[in-house]
């Protein structure tokens, strides 16, 4: 069996999306995920203008070896463009290997751990009764458990908050922050929904990178008493190191990973059990191999996987996030979005969302297909993710 095309569809039915199909000589082919948000344009050309030239030719079954030689023979190791045009290439081989195996992929994976896969949604609201409303919307839609983000008082436009449009559209939106006052915030937050959706609901809470380890540490403490599920992306986790202080601190459960790319992000994270989940999604991981890996890695030290799940990871990014959760042992949790309408007519999917819990179908493969015609009448269109600056002009992490 032999690699006979690759092709990169970028479409936007609603946001952009990156997909790379390769097709056999045997007509089976696979899909895989590239997305990356805001850079979309640069993982297609990395891999129209360099990695297809190196597929054509080559037996699709090598998905190990395929993987060390993308991520080995360029020289140029890591990052997320390069691990997202990796991991479209990885998916989509593990795609035609189900495939010609007529299973879904989890059942290569080592078969299903459990029944089905639990998710959590995101509630968000400028002030409390519009975020009670988006709780309420969210258990409504069955969802098991809820991401919970606030505006803060003073501040115009917040991370995961809704709106936030660009003055200028293609160009990236401001956004503002003070970090002392949504310090002071989010802990009444906290208590208030408590108050209103009593102890047993899971909550968590992304703060998106923006703090020192210190302010992370002390945020930590005083949620304890809301018993959060987890709070993600405390500090800019570059600085592994710095966990350790916030892990001193706290008993709140720790989650980080989404804009890691490989193993080597991980490295203190894991072997000092500083964090409880790890975020990394397959799309900006270089695929199922290395995040498989990761599991592995991470299982004894009780790290759970919690995969990034979005709206700018696509539905065949997602389908390979299913089959994984549905096979791996030390699965947490899945952050599921849901798609619109739209995206749904573009990628045709076996997977399935029933009373907040996912399952991957057991069409052979990771069970998504692209249909081109639709994707072609929805073309790419520029757009950035906001930009942060706090109260007096500086730029803050985002
Ligand atoms: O592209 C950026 C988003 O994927 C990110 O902001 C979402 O933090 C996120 C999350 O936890 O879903
Ligand atoms: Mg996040």
């Amino acid at each position: 069996m032999k690699i006979v095309d690759a092709t990169v569809v970028v479409t936007s039915p609603g946001r952009n999306f990156v997909t790379l199909k390769i097709e056999t000589d045997d007509g089976v082919s696979g899909l895989g995920d590239a997305t990356l948000n805001g850079r979309e344009l640069a993982v297609a050309s990395y891999l129209r203008d360099h990695v297809v030239p190196l597929l054509i030719g080559t037996d699709p079954h090598r998905i190990e070896d395929t993987w060390q030689s993308l991520y080995r023979g360029a020289y140029w190791r890591r990052g997320p463009v390069t691990m997202a045009a990796i991991a479209a290439v990885d998916v989509a081989l593990w795609d035609i290997k189900a495939k010609v195996a007529s299973l879904p992929l989890y059942q290569l994976l080592g078969g299903a751990s459990r029944e089905r896969v639990r998710t959590y949604g995101h509630a968000s609201g400028g002030s409390l009764p519009e975020l009670f409303d988006a709780v309420r919307a969210r258990i409504e839609q069955g969802y098991p458990a809820i991401r919970v983000q606030t505006g803060v008082p003073g501040l115009r436009r917040v991370y995961g908050v809704s709106g936030s449009p660009a003055v200028d559209p293609g160009l990236p939106a401001v956004e503002d922050w003070d970090t002392a006052a949504y310090l002071r915030h989010l802990p009444r937050v906290f208590e208030a929904v408590r108050a209103e959706f009593g102890p047993d609901l899971p909550l968590l809470h992304d703060a998106h990178h923006r703090l020192t380890p210190q302010q992370a540490a002390r945020l930590g403490k005083e949620l304890e008493p809301y018993d959060l599920f987890w709070l993600e992306d405390c500090t800019p986790a570059e600085n592994q190191e710095g966990l350790r202080l916030v892990r001193r601190h706290t008993t709140t459960p720790l989650a980080i990973g989404e804009v890691f790319n490989t193993v080597f992000d991980y490295q203190t994270l894991v072997t000092e059990q500083l964090i409880d989940f790890v975020r990394s999604a397959v799309t900006h991981f270089g695929g199922v191999t290395p995040l498989k890996k990761l599991f592995d890695l991470a299982a004894p030290y009780q790290i759970r996987s919690a995969i990034h799940g979005p709206e700018d990871i696509s539905p065949v990014g997602m389908a390979a996030a299913i089959h994984l959760d549905m096979a791996i042992h030390n699965f947490g949790i899945q952050e599921y979005a849901g798609y619109t309408d739209r995206t749904d007519e573009v990628f045709r999917r076996a997977f399935t969302f029933v009373d907040g819990h996912l399952h991957p179908g057991d069409t052979p493969g990771i069970g998504v297909e692209l249909d081109e015609q639709a994707a072609a009448a929805h073309p790419y269109e520029r757009s950035y993710l906001p930009v942060n600056r706090l109260l007096d002009g500086t730029v803050h992490d985002w």
